[in-house]
């Protein structure tokens, strides 16, 4: 029998990969749950029948409508899209396209809160939906207000090799 493959190695390089970026750290938010600051598009993915991330918070730093970009891959095995919608008037979206493509979108969207959407079939239904709020806060550089005790990010044990 074959070891299975070092998995956890792998995630070791994959997090020590992505040191150093220029976005700031997210607090460990990952999954449901992101936080943009304007002018940065939002990558979302598609499955049967979810989107990831469900939740997405666009601090937009001013209270005028402001250009929301986004961008979508399609990780299922149908069809799929993304929309944006208020009180059922779509706002802006991706094409509806195929399993393992991308495709972006934008909306102009002021402060307020939105309904992401697939828009195939009765996809929301099952569960193709999200929220997006639009705020007037400014995101500047990772001191995120709402990470508690921002101190310690170092210590997860990312210790510094000579
Ligand atoms: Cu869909």
């Amino acid at each position: 029998m074959r070891k299975p493959p070092p998995a956890a190695l792998v995630a070791v390089l994959a997090l020590a990969g992505c040191g150093g970026g220029d976005d700031g750290g997210d607090g460990g938010q990952k999954g449901d749950a992101v936080t943009v600051g304007h002018n940065q598009p939002i990558a979302f993915g598609a499955t049967e029948y979810s989107f990831e991330p469900k939740t997405v918070t666009v601090n937009a730093g001013t209270s005028k409508p402001s250009v929301v970009r986004f961008v979508l891959r399609n990780n299922g095995s149908l069809a799929h899209d993304l929309h944006v919608e208020k009180d059922g008037q779509d706002l802006g979206g991706t094409p509806i396209f195929a399993p393992g493509k991308t495709e972006s979108g934008q909306a102009t969207l002021g402060p307020g809160t939105y309904e992401l959407l697939c828009t195939v079939g009765d996809h929301a239904a099952l569960g193709m939906k999200g929220t997006l709020v639009v705020t007037t806060k400014k995101t500047t550089r990772p001191a995120d207000p709402d990470a508690a005790g921002g101190e310690d990010k170092d210590a997860g044990g990312e210790s510094e090799e000579p």
